[in-house]
C-alpha cells in the first residue's frame, strides 16, 4: 500500500512539474482563480462567431477554442449565426485603427444585462493579434464589460533576429541548439516551428531572421531554399515573414564567380536570379539582412565599393517582389586609429540619401556592442533621409547569459525614452525609430537578437522568456511600461496570486539596474572575459586587436579611469547633437551612469554621493551584490505560489548570480586597486581571494562561442 502510495504521489508530482516545463511560455491558459472573475466571464462568453475561413482565422479559432477551454474550464462553441454569438470576430475596413495588422475590441451591454464583445479589424492577421490580445485580458483576470480598445503596432517590422548556424549551434546561444533542424527540413515539421510562430504571433512580432549574421552561403543553394520554403509557409499563416542573412561573397562560393562585387553586372545578375529563385518559393519572403566588412565578413569594401553600393544592389535584386534589405550598421576596424564609438557614424552618415528606397539601416542600441549599459548610438537619428532599425539583444551575451536574471525591458525604455534632440526637444529614440519623427520614412522597425533554443522551456533561465515576450509587446506598443509588461508576463506565466506577483515584479524591475552595478558601473563598458565574453577580465589585453581588449575601454592607470570620449579626447561625444553634448560632456556634470564612458577621472574625483570616485565604485559593485541578495529573499517569500520545478531552477540560479555578482566585484575592484591605490572603504566586504585567484581562471568551454 505504502508503496503504491509513493508511486502515486510520484507520478502526480511528476505531472506537475511536466506541465510547468516552462514550455507552454506566457500561453498556458490555466483557469481563472478569481470567482468572481470566472463566473463573469462564464457567464459572457459561450458562443464564438469567427468571420473569414482563411488558415489564419482556422489558428484563430483554434486558439481561442483551446484557450477559453482552459481559462473558463469549460467547452466553447464556434457559432455561424451572428446573432447569437457573444463573442465577435469580425472583418471591418471601416475599423478605428488605420493599420493592417491592428484591431478594436469593444464590448456592449444588451438588454439582459449581458453583453456581448467585439473584436474586429481589416485583416484576418488583425483578428488574430485581437484574439490573442483578447485571451491575454482574460489570463491578467481584467474585467471584459466594458472593453473600448483600439490598437495598432507602434512599428512595422518587429523582427527576431536567429544568429543560428546551419549544424545548429547558435552564436551566442544558451538555451540548447537551434530549434531549425535543416537536416531533417522540409520533410519534417516539429511542432516547435508551430509553437514557436504561435508565440511570436501572440506578441505581435511579425517577422524572423533564421539563419546567423555572420553568414553561410549553403543556405541559399536549392536544396536549403527548400527547407526555408517548408519553414515560411508554416510560419505565413501567423503574420510572420521569413528573412535570411545573405553572405556578400555568395556568388564566389557557390557558383565560383571571380568576384562579388556589387557594380558587376554578372554579380549583379546572379543576385536577381537569387531572388527570382527565392521568391518563386516564398512569394513574401521578407528579404536579407546582412552583416557586411565586419569582424571579417565579406563586403563590398573588399571591392573598393560603399555600403550603400553593396546595399543597392541586392536592394535592385528584391524590389520586383517588394522585398527589403537590412543592412547592419556594426562595423569597426582596428586599422583605422578611431575610437571604435565613432566608426559606424563616421562610416554611414555621409552615406545618407544614397541608399535605395527598399534598404533600411540597422543599428544597435548603443555605439560599441550590447554592453550591459550604453548611452543611445549616435546614428540613430542622424540619417533622416535613411530609414533605420535598432537592434537589441535579447540573449544575454553580454548580461550574465544563462545563469542572470536580468529583465531587459528597463534598458529598451531608458534607450528609447532618451531625447536625441535630433529636431530640438521631443526627439525621442523611439520617435525615430516609429517614424513619428521623420515622417516621410515608410519603413521602421526594431529587431531583438533571439534567446530561443531547443531547452524545453525554449529560454534557458525561465525568466529570460520575460525578455523575448517584452522585445513582442514593446514593439507593439512603445509606449508600454516595464512594469506594465511585467506583470502582464508574470500573471500569465507564474499565475495571478497577488503575493507572488509583487515580489516577483520587484525582482524583475530591480534586475537590470542590479546587473549594471556589479559587472559595468558608472559607465564602464567591455571589460568581460575574452571571446566567450564571460565573466570579469578587466585585465584582459592579450588580443592583438586593441579594440577587443577591455583595457582599451576602461584605460585605468594610476592618475585615474574611464574613456576621455570629449574634445579633450576621441571627441566622440561631438556626434551627438549640441544639446546632449552638454548632457554629458563635463565630467562634474556628466549623469553619473555614463561617467566612464566619456570621461577619464582621478579616483578622487568627486561623486554627487560626496564619496571619491574610488570609493563609489566599490560600494556601486556593492550595492549590485547587495541586490542579488535582496532578489534572493523576494523568490523565497515566493515559494508556496509557484510549482516547485521553476521554483527550484530560479532559486539554483539565483545562488549562481549571487556568487557571480561577487566576482564581478571582487576580481574588478582587486584589479582596479592596483591603480587607484587606495584602501576598501571601512566594513567594506573583502575579497576571499587575491587577484592572481581571479586572474588564473579559465573557461574554455563557456558557452555561447560556438562556429
Ligand atoms: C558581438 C558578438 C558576435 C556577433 C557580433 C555582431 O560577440 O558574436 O557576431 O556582435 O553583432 O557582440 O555581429
Amino acid at each position: 500500500m505504502k508503496l503504491i502510495g509513493i508511486l502515486i504521489c510520484s507520478l502526480l508530482s511528476f505531472q506537475f512539474t511536466y506541465a510547468e516545463s516552462g514550455y507552454q511560455l506566457w500561453l498556458r491558459y490555466h483557469q481563472i482563480r478569481n470567482q468572481k472573475i470566472l463566473i463573469e466571464y462564464q457567464h459572457n462568453i459561450r458562443l464564438v462567431y469567427i468571420e473569414s475561413s482563411s488558415p489564419t482565422s482556422a489558428i484563430l479559432k483554434s486558439e481561442i477554442v483551446n484557450g477559453l477551454k482552459g481559462l473558463l474550464n469549460k467547452k466553447i462553441s464556434i457559432t455561424k449565426n451572428k446573432v447569437e454569438a457573444d463573442l465577435l470576430f469580425n472583418i471591418n475596413t471601416k475599423t478605428a485603427t488605420n493599420s493592417e495588422e491592428g484591431f478594436d475590441i469593444h464590448s456592449i451591454k444588451n438588454k439582459d444585462n449581458k453583453f456581448k464583445v467585439y473584436i474586429s479589424a481589416k485583416k484576418d492577421i488583425g483578428l488574430l493579434y485581437g484574439g490573442f490580445h483578447f485571451l491575454r485580458i482574460l489570463q491578467n483576470e481584467q474585467s471584459i464589460d466594458t472593453i473600448n480598445i483600439n490598437s495598432s503596432p507602434s512599428l512595422s517590422i518587429r523582427i527576431l533576429n536567429h544568429w543560428d548556424n546551419l549544424n545548429r549551434s547558435i552564436e551566442r546561444g544558451y538555451a540548447g541548439i537551434s530549434i531549425f533542424n535543416w537536416h531533417t527540413l522540409p520533410d519534417y515539421i516539429d511542432q516547435r516551428y508551430i509553437d514557436y510562430a504561435r508565440a511570436n504571433a501572440s506578441i505581435g512580432i511579425n517577422g524572423t531572421v533564421l539563419t546567423n549574421v555572420n553568414a553561410n552561403a549553403t543556405i541559399l543553394t536549392t536544396s536549403y531554399l527548400l527547407k526555408v520554403k517548408a519553414l515560411a509557409d508554416l510560419f505565413r499563416p501567423y503574420g510572420i515573414k521569413v528573412y535570411l542573412t545573405a553572405r556578400f561573397s555568395a556568388p564566389i562560393e557557390l557558383d565560383k564567380l571571380k568576384t562579388a562585387d556589387p557594380l558587376n553586372s554578372e554579380v549583379q545578375r546572379w543576385w536577381k536570379n537569387k531572388a527570382k529563385e527565392i521568391y518563386e518559393l516564398i512569394p513574401d519572403f521578407g528579404g536579407f539582412l546582412v552583416k557586411a566588412n565586419s569582424e571579417g565578413q565579406p563586403g563590398p569594401q573588399n571591392y573598393g565599393r560603399s555600403h550603400s553600393d553593396g546595399a543597392n544592389m541586392l536592394a535592385d535584386a528584391v524590389a520586383p517582389y517588394h522585398g527589403i534589405i537590412i543592412w547592419r550598421a556594426f562595423v569597426y576596424n582596428n586599422e583605422i586609429a578611431e575610437d571604435r564609438f565613432k566608426q559606424a557614424y563616421n562610416e554611414f552618415k555621409p552615406l545618407d540619401g544614397n541608399f535605395k528606397k527598399n534598404v533600411l539601416i540597422q543599428v544597435k542600441n548603443g555605439p560599441i556592442d550590447f554592453q550591459p549599459r550604453e548611452p543611445f548610438h549616435p546614428l540613430i537619428g542622424a540619417m533622416p533621409k535613411t530609414p533605420m532599425m535598432m537592434e537589441v539583444q535579447l540573449t544575454q551575451e553580454y548580461l550574465g547569459q544563462a545563469t542572470h536574471l536580468v529583465y531587459e525591458a528597463p534598458m529598451f525604455k531608458e534607450i528609447l525614452q532618451t531625447d536625441s534632440y535630433v529636431k530640438g526637444t521631443n526627439s525621442s529614440i523611439a520617435s525615430i525609430i516609429n517614424g513619428d519623427l521623420f515622417e516621410h520614412q515608410q519603413m521602421n522597425g526594431m529587431s531583438g537578437v533571439a534567446n530561443i533554443g531547443n531547452d524545453i522551456n525554449w529560454c534557458g533561465h525561465p525568466f529570460a522568456q520575460a525578455n523575448w515576450y517584452a522585445f513582442g509587446r514593446l514593439t507593439w506598443n512603445t509606449n508600454l511600461t516595464s512594469e506594465e509588461i511585467a506583470t502582464e508576463w508574470i500573471k500569465q506565466t507564474f499565475g495571478t496570486q497577488q503575493e507572488s506577483i509583487k515580489s516577483i515584479q520587484k525582482i524583475m524591475l530591480g534586475s537590470y539596474e542590479s546587473m549594471v552595478e556589479y559587472m559595468t558601473p558608472l559607465g564602464l563598458h567591455h571589460i568581460m572575459g575574452n571571446g566567450n565574453h564571460y565573466g570579469p577580465l578587466p585585465w584582459g589585453n592579450s588580443f592583438s586587436r586593441a579594440d577587443w581588449n577591455p583595457v582599451y575601454y576602461h584605460k585605468a592607470d594610476s592618475l585615474g579611469i574611464g574613456f576621455n570620449r570629449t574634445s579633450s579626447g576621441t571627441n566622440a561625444l561631438s556626434q551627438y547633437n549640441k544639446e546632449v553634448q552638454i548632457k554629458w560632456a563635463d565630467s562634474s556634470t556628466c549623469d553619473e551612469k555614463y561617467l566612464l564612458f566619456f570621461h577619464h577621472v582621478s579616483w578622487n574625483h568627486p561623486m554627487k554621493s560626496g564619496r571619491n570616485l574610488w570609493n563609489e565604485l566599490c560600494y556601486t559593485y556593492n550595492d549590485g551584490v547587495e541586490r542579488v541578495k535582496e532578489m534572493e529573499r523576494l523568490w523565497i517569500s515566493t515559494k508556496n505560489n509557484i510549482d516547485g520545478d521553476r521554483y527550484h531552477q530560479v532559486e539554483q540560479l539565483l545562488k549562481i548570480q549571487l556568487k557571480e555578482a561577487e566576482w564581478w566585484r571582487d576580481a574588478c575592484l582587486l584589479y582596479f586597486q592596483t591603480f587607484s591605490k587606495q584602501p576598501f572603504p571601512k566594513n567594506f566586504p573583502l575579497p576571499p581571494h587575491d587577484l592572481n585567484y581571479y586572474q588564473s581562471l579559465q573557461f574554455p568551454y563557456a558557452p555561447g562561442n560556438a562556429q
